[in-house]
């Protein structure tokens, strides 16, 4: 299971000339579809907790303690860097998925749905749990890597029309977040980014545009 440390920055007419100067290669554009789950009552992105299908795959985004200097991390002691990324745990593995899924929801589910039912194509354990699609977009992402900080930096423009860019570092779960954090300080200083603010992601902005009530909940909940 990896841990994926990220920063959001906005991209700006200079943005492809910059990651070119800084020595950043393309490697590659792809377009892919994103569908989310949820309950009617949001049990899973109340806990912070993001499930998706993406081209074909599911993926289970879901929040990490992690350890800076050996120490865990409460919010409030983060550095000011350290509070412009997030730390999310990727599950790609469907029983794993469905398990953790069971854990939060406050449904009955009984035990041979999670037991039985875990083919990436029979999606019948999503209405046993009662998920329901609540986002549907799709993006085009060009990727870039900075190998000299082993960081991606990825490029995205969702179909609702916004453009959103992320510097990224995949570790291993309980790996080493500052050096991940360093490395995603660094970089943001070579792309010449100056802002102090935590930027939106693709969800936040498809939340407040098409699913108010939604993301008034997460707003209040302190999860966006
Ligand atoms: C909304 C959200 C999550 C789902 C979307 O994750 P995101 O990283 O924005 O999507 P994407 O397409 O870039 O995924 P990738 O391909 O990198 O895996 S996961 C966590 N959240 C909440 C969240 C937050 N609280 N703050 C910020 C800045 N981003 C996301």
């Amino acid at each position: 299971m990896s841990v994926e440390v990220e920063r959001k920055f906005l991209c700006n007419a200079d943005t492809l000339k910059t990651l070119e100067e800084i020595g950043a290669v393309c490697v590659g554009q792809r377009q892919f579809q994103d569908q989310y789950f949820d309950t009617p009552v949001f049990d899973l992105t109340l806990n912070d907790m993001w499930l998706r299908k993406r081209k074909g795959c599911w993926e289970l985004k879901c929040p990490t303690t992690t350890t800076v200097n050996g120490t865990e991390e409460t919010s409030g002691e983060q550095s000011k860097a350290a509070a412009l990324c997030s730390r999310y745990k990727e599950i790609t593995n469907l029983p794993d998925i469905q398990l953790r899924v069971k854990e939060v929801i406050k449904e009955d589910v009984d035990s041979e749905t999670t037991e039985k039912i875990s083919s990436q194509e029979d999606e019948s354990w999503l209405g046993k749990m009662n998920l329901v699609c609540f986002a549907e977009f799709t993006t085009v992402r060009r990727s870039f890597t900075l190998e000299e900080e082993g960081v991606q930096i990825d490029l995205d423009q969702a179909d609702f029309g916004y453009h959103v860019g992320e510097i990224e570092v995949l570790i291993p779960e309980g790996g080493d977040v500052q050096s991940a954090l360093e490395k995603i300080e660094r970089t943001a200083q070579k792309l010449g980014l100056t802002g102090h603010q935590r930027v939106e992601g693709k969800m936040n902005i498809y939340l407040k545009r098409y699913r108010p009530e939604h993301y008034e909940k997460l707003l209040s909940a302190h999860v966006l």
